[in-house]
């Protein structure tokens, strides 16, 4: 197989586009699907893209005929030939272009493969999970998993285009940035140059998004990759993708309008299969939803054995702070939080500490909180109170704290946000049961990606430029 002899591309038509092309000649590429001998004609299933379309190989092009005899599953072909009507009785009315085939002139083997480990056409819940992963790249082949991500890669599209036309700017944030007490364990990065200190990765784009309400963007967005160091499980990876966004001079009301109906208008327009059981979104007080349905993220659905419903609700007035075991305040949802209006004075005083409500609200759909975000306290004075109220000495508040404490003495605005949780979102539209089935190329329960291997063992050298030493605590 020579590549300089490869003339890929030129002239290519894609196996959806035969339809309007009856009687001419036509070039395609792609994977062979599947094949079926009738008598001595060869019938070649191609996939690319696109869909499929069917291949037909008869004995009297000889040359053709016997290289054709040698393709199996998943070979990489390139044909020319004449787009005609299948014979009648042939036809396959579940295929786009089931009503013709390509008689083919010229067969060119662009490469082989030899059998896969795994089915790529099947649902592929049947087949253990380790050996989806290992494989993820075939495993993605299947046109389940293959819709996903293409369906996936719409709504996000969609999303931008909605909040561009308000206005918004997608800003990206740094990935290597500064560890903080966030809610869940940080991923750390030893710095090379600086030698004994660490980067986090991000948990979310929290600080950065308020530092750019400080810059007067007023509005932003951004497709955030967060990583957490939890323990996976259905709805939880240690990476994954949440929609953040902020803005400026906002209640709210605002920001929970501007993400109710981004989500109303995509479902109308991309899942129109999919039924939203009540519009406006019903709102509930984290009392009310505790009270009547035992959990803050309830599913409302009438009917949950049918999958096109969608009970989405707001849930609102979460205590902004609660015991842990030991006896200590901790926050419960964002440190970042302003509480409600009438409660700034009790968080000024330290007075009432848990009766404050935060203005956090969350989204939840059919029983799965998928977003949350807040009105924050915008000036510094207040954020210094959360953090006396944790029990943060002033050296730490300072050496966590100080830039956005110092940033906030330079005319903050008030500002709020929030963060929709993608992979979960993309999980219950696509009837999906976790949210790997929508990701790319997600980790397994104990944080491996079992294709690459990672995590991995690294070379002692280094070791040496990053300081570290490994201590076996086995
Ligand atoms: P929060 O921590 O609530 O808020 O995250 C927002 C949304 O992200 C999703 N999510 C996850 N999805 C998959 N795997 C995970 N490990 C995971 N963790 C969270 C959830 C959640 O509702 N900075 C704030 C937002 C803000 O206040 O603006 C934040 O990150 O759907």
């Amino acid at each position: 197989l020579e590549f300089k002899d490869l003339d890929i591309g030129i002239m290519r038509t894609l196996t959806k586009d035969i339809i309007n092309k009856e009687n001419e000649t036509v070039e395609l590429m792609g994977w062979v699907a599947a094949r079926r001998d009738h008598g001595k004609i060869i019938f070649i299933d191609l996939r690319d893209r696109s869909g499929l379309a069917q291949l037909v190989f008869v004995p009297s092009n000889k040359e053709v005929y016997e290289l054709a005899n040698k393709l199996r599953s998943e070979w990489v072909i390139k044909v020319s030939g004449k787009i005609a009507k299948r014979p009648k009785g042939m036809e396959n009315a579940e295929l786009e272009t089931g009503l013709l085939e390509v008689q083919v002139e010229n067969l060119e083997i662009l490469n082989e493969a030899e059998n896969l480990p795994i089915d790529v056409y099947s649902d592929g819940r049947e087949i253990g999970e380790d050996v989806r992963m290992k494989y993820r790249y075939l495993d993605l082949r299947r046109p389940r998993l293959n819709s996903n991500l293409k369906n996936r890669a719409k709504i996000i599209n969609f999303f931008r285009d909605f909040l561009v036309k308000k206005d918004f700017v997608e800003i990206e944030t740094p990935i290597i940035s500064k560890s903080t007490p966030e809610g869940a364990r940080d991923y750390l990065v030893p710095s090379r140059l600086q030698p004994g200190k660490f980067y986090a990765l991000p948990q979310s784009p929290q600080q950065y998004k308020q530092l750019l309400m400080v810059a007067g963007l007023e509005r932003y967005f951004q497709i955030a990759k967060c990583f957490r160091d939890e323990d996976t499980r259905g709805d939880r990876q240690p990476e994954f993708t949440q929609l953040d966004l902020e803005m400026s001079f906002v209640k709210r009301e605002d920001v929970m309008e501007v993400i109710e109906s981004m989500l109303i208008e995509t479902v109308k327009t991309l899942c129109p299969e999919k039924k939203i059981q009540q519009i406006p979104f019903p709102r509930l007080s984290y009392k009310e939803a505790v009270d009547n349905y035992g959990t803050d993220r309830p599913d409302l659905r009438k009917d949950k054995n049918n999958p096109d419903e969608l009970a989405f609700c707001w849930v609102v007035d979460f205590p902004f702070f609660e015991k842990t075991e030991n006896g200590d305040w901790t926050f419960t949802h964002n440190p970042f939080s302003a509480p409600i209006p009438e409660h700034l004075d009790d968080l000024m005083n330290k007075k009432n500490i848990g009766n404050i409500l935060t203005t956090q609200y969350d989204v939840v759909l059919n029983g799965f909180e998928i977003g949350g975000g807040s009105i924050r306290n915008h000036q510094s004075g207040a954020l210094v109170k959360v953090f006396e109220i944790l029990g943060y000495p002033m050296d730490k508040i300072q050496a966590n704290f100080g830039h956005m404490l110092e940033a906030f003495k330079y005319g903050a605005p008030p500002h709020g946000g929030i963060a929709l949780g993608l992979d979960r979102i993309f999980a219950i539209l696509f009837n999906e049961p976790n949210i790997r089935e929508v990701m790319a190329f997600p980790k397994t329960g104990d944080g491996r990606d079992l294709m690459m291997e990672a995590p991995s063992e690294v070379d002692e050298k280094q070791l040496k430029e990053l300081h570290l030493k490994i201590i076996d605590n086995k």
